[in-house]
């Protein structure tokens, strides 16, 4: 057994009992899968990850990768090389891609929930196993030449990179200095040094496909100047994928982390060594950008799902620990000092401590995997009546919300997580203080949380005019309207109603700051100090609403006459719907009233009096 606990029975309720994935399926909307093979697919996936995918999780961590800095390569621990393996031998790594290229028609919420699996017990392999995904993108963008160079990648298991930052270019990506030169032969030579570039090198592939932004001379300033290049570490025959000579692109540092070493973070140097760094223009135009946002995209899908599966696990773990560790008396017998000891599970906060831990996981799974929903139209048409333009916007609308809020409340409950186990949850005799900080990382690569929050306010709110926005927040509100549950969820729905409102009201309140900016700039320092708050706010809004349509679920599941073990586990969703709502969503009125009380004082102050 490995370090990681699963959760496959709340991945099936989700997308069986709650998405209704099985009634499509039996549709035929993607070909003859149907959901008795999604399920399978669950249990083999389930296997991998339990078992050998998660087992030199630890090994990997202790042992991380090599740099050479003769040879500038990298060398991967065996342990996790073998644990890599299993992912690629089965062709886990393929799941998804179209079928020109090798792919099946596969939903997004059964892919993202399969990815789910593989995040939380192994991350760094979901990511060295971004091959054939990124190959998909360059083939959609690509020229035809360049599509079949895209499925040499995927035949030959290519590994890739996404290659933006530099040292004063991190969320500021248009800052970029990294240049490239057109050459008579129609390619490029890239010149400049990136950093911090995941998967830049390792003992895992016969080839990697770096697909870099860089600025061709003469190119304007800020992200539209940048174009996107495919760059190989080695130069292929087009016809065999037989790889040749060497490109100029070398690995000239390898980061010493906080954590998910076993993923190499590089430095990566183009140019430099005396041999051009050859690259080809993506498509032959000059969209970087746009390009490259399709990458980052499902870049910020896999962080948020990655921080949410690194939450269900750590939960599971506290879980199992508590129910175990025998510690003090229950409360009401405190002055018996002769009172039974009694397993921790029954001490209030620890209560409270795991309620919010489930609410975040499994409420925060329920999410990712609406988002998911609204990218496959089909799905998205049967969950929410969006159609395909709809759908999309409602996709572009979460994914901050996936990434952004996802990635804090994991790892903010991450710490509970451990906290639940005293001090020996500090020990590395349990997974959790790694599981903090492996997803550390995930608040701050794929863009900081105050840029999610940015983009979710002024790019998936303002510049949308609200359209997604007021398709979900109509979502929530049939819910509220409606009277399933049997009457217990009344109260609840109250108390959804008002964070609505809050949550409403707060988006007023910055957009009248964003108003006002017209007239004062400095309106907009509001905006900035409010983000991430509404941010958060609208996470807790809508894992609330989650967490309670799924109650409703049970509910009707339980009069239906559920037995065994699935009588524990609607119970479950049930409790922790009513804990949610009624221990956090109320919070969402103070914040309300704090974003309705905004200044600038903060702004005004001299940075020598902080
Ligand atoms: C990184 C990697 O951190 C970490 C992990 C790597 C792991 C690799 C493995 C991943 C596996 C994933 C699985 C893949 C599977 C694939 C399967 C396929 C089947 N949405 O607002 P403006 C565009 S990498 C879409 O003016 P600024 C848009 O074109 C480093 N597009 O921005 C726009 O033009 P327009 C990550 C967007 O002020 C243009 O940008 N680094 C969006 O110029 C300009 O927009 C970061 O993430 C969007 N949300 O630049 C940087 N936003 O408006 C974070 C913008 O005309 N910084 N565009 O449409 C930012 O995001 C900044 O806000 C900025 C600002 C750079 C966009
Ligand atoms: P900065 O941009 O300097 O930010 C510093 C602080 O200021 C943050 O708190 C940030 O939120 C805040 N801030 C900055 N600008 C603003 C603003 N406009 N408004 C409000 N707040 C702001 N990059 C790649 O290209 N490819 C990769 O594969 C890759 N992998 C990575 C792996 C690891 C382990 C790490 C650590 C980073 C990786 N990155 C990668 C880079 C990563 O995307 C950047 O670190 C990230 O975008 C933040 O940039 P920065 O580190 O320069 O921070």
């Amino acid at each position: 057994m490995g370090h990681y606990k699963s959760n496959v029975r709340d991945l099936e309720f989700n997308l069986f009992e709650v998405l209704g994935l099985g009634s499509i399926l039996e549709s035929g909307a993607f070909g003859d899968l149907d959901a008795e093979t999604v399920k399978d697919m669950l249990t083999e996936v389930r296997r991998l990850a339990e078992g050998p995918l998660g087992e030199s999780f630890a090994d990997a961590d202790r042992n991380p990768p090599v740099f050479d800095p003769e040879t500038h390569s990298v060398t991967l621990p065996e342990s996790f090389k073998k644990s890599y393996r299993t992912l690629s031998e089965g062709g886990w790594d393929k799941l998804g891609i179209d079928e020109e290229l090798g792919g099946i028609p596969f939903p997004r919420s059964a892919y993202w929930a399969i990815a789910e699996l593989i995040l939380g017990a192994q991350p760094a392999a979901f990511m060295y196993a971004a091959g054939a995904g990124f190959a998909n993108i360059f083939y959609d963008n690509g020229t035809d030449e360049q599509k079949q160079w895209a499925k040499l990648a995927v035949e030959q298991g290519w590994g890739a990179t996404m290659v933006l930052t530099e040292p004063d270019a991190g969320s500021d990506v248009g800052a970029g200095r990294t240049k490239a030169v057109q050459q008579e032969d129609g390619s490029w030579h890239i010149e400049g040094v990136k950093r911090f570039i995941t998967s830049a090198d390792s003992d895992l592939f016969p080839n990697i496909m770096h697909l870099v932004l860089a600025r061709p001379e003469g190119a304007g300033p800020g992200t539209k100047g940048l174009s996107l290049f495919f760059v190989p570490k080695f130069h292929f025959d087009p016809e065999t994928g037989e790889t040749g000579e060497r490109n100029g692109v070398f690995v000239t540092n390898v980061e010493h982390k906080m954590g998910l070493k076993v993923s190499a973070t590089c430095e990566v140097t183009f140019g430099g060594h005396g041999v051009p760094a050859k690259g080809w223009l993506v498509g032959d135009v000059h969209n970087g950008i746009a390009q490259m946002f399709q990458v980052i995209e499902h870049a910020r899908m896999m962080v948020g799902t990655k921080a949410i599966g690194t939450l269900s696990t750590g939960y599971l773990t506290a879980l199992d620990y508590a129910k175990q560790r025998v510690q003090g008396a229950d409360l009401t017998k405190m002055s018996d000092k002769t009172a039974p000891r009694v397993t921790v599970t029954h001490h209030p906060d620890v209560r409270r401590s795991l309620a919010m831990q489930k609410a975040y996981a499994e409420g925060l799974r329920a999410v990712y995997l609406y988002t998911a929903a609204h990218q496959d139209v089909v799905v998205a048409e049967h969950v929410s009546g969006a159609d395909a333009e709809l759908a999309a916007r409602v996709n572009d609308l979460l994914l901050p919300i996936v990434k952004g809020v996802g990635s804090e409340r994991a790892y903010q409950y991450l710490t509970e997580s451990l906290q639940t186990l005293g001090g020996s949850g500090f020990l590395q005799d349990y997974p959790i203080e790694q599981y903090i900080r492996d997803s550390k990382i995930d608040s701050l690569y794929e863009g900081t949380t105050a840029i999610q929050a940015q983009d979710f306010f002024f790019r998936k709110i303002a510049r949308d005019r609200g359209v997604a926005l007021g398709h979900v927040a109509g979502q929530v509100q049939k819910f509220i309207d409606r009277e399933g549950g049997n009457g217990r969820l009344k109260a609840e729905r109250k108390l959804l109603a008002t964070a609505l409102e809050d949550v409403q009201a707060m988006a007023a309140t910055l957009t009248g700051h964003l108003l006002a900016a017209g007239e004062e700039p400095s309106e907009l320092y509001k905006v900035g100090l409010g983000s991430v708050r509404f941010l958060l706010s609208v996470g807790d809004l809508l894992i609330g609403w989650q967490l309670l349509q799924q109650a409703e679920i049970a509910i009707k599941a339980l009069d239906n006459g559920a037995t065994g073990a699935d009588v524990n586990f609607y119970t479950g969703k049930i409790a922790v719907a009513q804990f949610f709502a009624r221990n956090q969503l109320p919070e969402l009125t103070a914040i309300r009233s704090v974003l309705a009380n905004l200044d600038n004082d903060i702004m005004e102050l001299d940075e020598a009096a902080f």
